[in-house]
């Protein structure tokens, strides 16, 4: 279907060796360039992996590569450290010459052999996972051939972003850990992390314990929350920061930056239900529970001193755990109500001089930039920072209540990361079909994720570059298990990759959804489950 791509090259098979998969360029997200070569290279249990000796990111490249073979065709190909390059050989191979950019590679694959080449870890990386996904297009086990071609790839956009919510439903280490790893396996960067919200507290604060103790658990509504006698039944989780830095750690191994998000002024009821003094508290006199539901609640921090103060130093013991440059506060649906009926917050507004709440929230977001920028942070907030006042010119946006809000910060100068809820949300339904789990309405199908285009079309060229990328967010109100997890996630996080990282030009829902079946396969072999209503609703 396409006429740079390596599909119609395919020389005579001689008996030996193994056919060319069907789809010869099955890479997902498509690369920026491929041109056909000719022949093919063989890849088996005899093909040495040649790193340089005192290479050691090619090496933890090759054996990242080597371990994904071993799982998908069953044999593990060796390292050759120091070896030279040839006909039975992969060599990975870092140039610091290289003109591209940190996450560009170049996949040269032949008859005598195949070179990945990149200026980074990042990109060598890169250049691997597309090597894994040619070398696993047919869904085989044992030796394989790789149609020869040479692939020039890089991202078009720098944030490739996916947020899970672990504040609904809490997810393990493990199950976290394997999200990253299929972002990283579809070139994804950045992993927003949703750990603070009305129904759970997920993040250990050494100075604050009840924020885990008291807020990491909630009762759920209904016989859910019960047992057999009728007790509630308390429903628990939170990340110790030794975890919290061990997924750290394994997202940079992938080169993938986790971005934590520590919601406020709303979306506060945990925490308020820990420590009931950082509340509007002469209007709220009874702690709150953790919220055993949904929806948008009422409960938000006071602006006292002291509140600050807290907040300051979960943002301290947050920036000493996540290395990112950024740090998302949230700023979503704060209800104004409680600041508006309370006399303390409404002196407060007249001292400082400001017009309304939305003000008053603006100014909060001011303060806590400030004390973010002391750490070399910038802060990330949803689009309702915008609203009330105006924005520390460093301050990002992302934007989810459609892409006005990132029209209306990149057209200020701020950086922005589109996100819209109609568009890239994970939480809503897929299908009309039975047997689909519960979710927001309208229908939101692999097509629809598909053919997002990131940068707005109100934007010119110039404040195009505040564009920083587009991520995917799966809220987690209907997603208790897992498996829900999974299957709102894949195939529709493939869709995501190619959105975000292939040239425009290179957009085809035709020729994707070719190459999406070996990927299916991958999923299935891997283990991951994934929705297979893209193949059966009719587009
Ligand atoms: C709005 S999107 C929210 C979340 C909900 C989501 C449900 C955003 C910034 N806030 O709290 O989970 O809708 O789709």
């Amino acid at each position: 279907t396409s006429s740079s791509s390596a599909d119609a090259t395919s020389t005579a098979a001689s008996g030996a060796e193994p056919a060319i998969a069907a789809h010869a360029s099955a890479v997902i997200p498509r690369p920026a360039q491929v041109v056909a070569g000719e022949g093919r290279f063989v890849f088996g249990p005899q093909t040495r992996l040649v790193v340089a000796a005192d290479d050691a990111a090619a090496r933890r490249v090759a054996e990242d590569f080597a371990a994904r073979v071993q799982q998908l065709r069953g044999f593990a190909p060796s390292i050759d450290s120091g070896g030279k390059a040839g006909a039975d050989a992969i060599v990975f191979a870092l140039d610091p010459k290289s003109a591209a950019g940190d996450e560009a590679y170049t996949l040269d694959i032949g008859r005598d052999g195949v070179r990945v080449q990149a200026r980074a870890a990042a990109g060598l990386f890169y250049g691997a996972v597309t090597l894994w996904q040619l070398a696993t297009a047919d869904g085989g086990k044992g030796a394989a051939s790789i149609a020869a071609q040479r692939i020039d790839d890089a991202p078009r956009f720098v944030w490739r972003g996916l947020m899970l919510d672990v504040a609904r439903h809490f997810r393990s280490v493990d199950e976290v850990k394997s999200v990253i790893d299929q972002m990283a396996l579809h070139k994804l960067n950045t992993f927003h992390w949703h750990l603070t919200d009305d129904q759970g507290w997920r993040v250990e604060i050494k100075k604050y314990p009840r924020l885990t103790e008291v807020g990491g658990c909630r009762i759920l509504a209904g016989a859910a929350g019960r047992d057999a006698e009728g007790k509630p039944k308390p429903y628990c989780g939170y990340y110790t920061q030794e975890q919290i830095r061990d997924v750290v750690r394994y997202a940079a191994e992938r080169h993938i930056t986790v971005v934590p998000e520590i919601e406020m002024p709303g979306h506060a009821q945990s925490a308020i239900a820990a420590y009931p003094e950082l509340g509007v508290t002469d209007v709220v006199r009874k702690a709150p529970p953790v919220s055993p539901d949904w929806g948008v609640h009422t409960y938000l921090y006071g602006v006292d001193d002291s509140t600050f103060g807290f907040l300051e130093n979960v943002l301290d013991e947050v920036v000493g755990l996540f290395p990112s440059r950024y740090i998302h506060i949230g700023g979503d649906e704060a209800a104004k109500d409680q600041w508006i009926a309370s006399p303390n917050v409404q002196a407060k507004i007249k001292s400082l001089g400001l017009k309304d709440e939305m003000a008053l929230q603006s100014w909060f977001v001011g303060r806590i930039a400030g004390h973010l920028q002391k750490h070399d942070r910038i802060l990330l907030g949803w689009d309702e920072i915008l609203e009330g006042g105006k924005l520390p010119a460093s301050a990002t946006v992302m934007s989810w209540r459609g892409t006005k809000g990132a029209v209306e910060a990149a057209r200020d100068g701020h950086d922005v990361v589109v996100a819209p809820d109609r568009q890239l949300y994970l939480d809503y339904v897929q299908s009309d079909r039975d047997d689909e789990p519960s979710g927001r309405f309208p229908i939101s199908t692999l097509r629809d994720f598909y053919q997002f285009s990131v940068v707005p079309a109100e934007l010119d060229a110039a404040q195009s570059k505040h564009v920083l990328g587009a991520q995917a967010n799966l809220w987690a109100e209907h997603r208790r298990s897992f498996e829900r997890i999974q299957t709102a996630l894949y195939p529709r996080l493939d869709a995501l990759s190619e959105v975000v990282w292939s040239p425009q030009a290179r957009i085809d829902w035709n020729d994707f959804q070719q190459r999406l079946a070996a990927q299916m396969a991958r999923y299935r072999a891997q283990d991951v489950k994934a929705s297979d209503v893209a193949y059966a609703v009719k587009f």
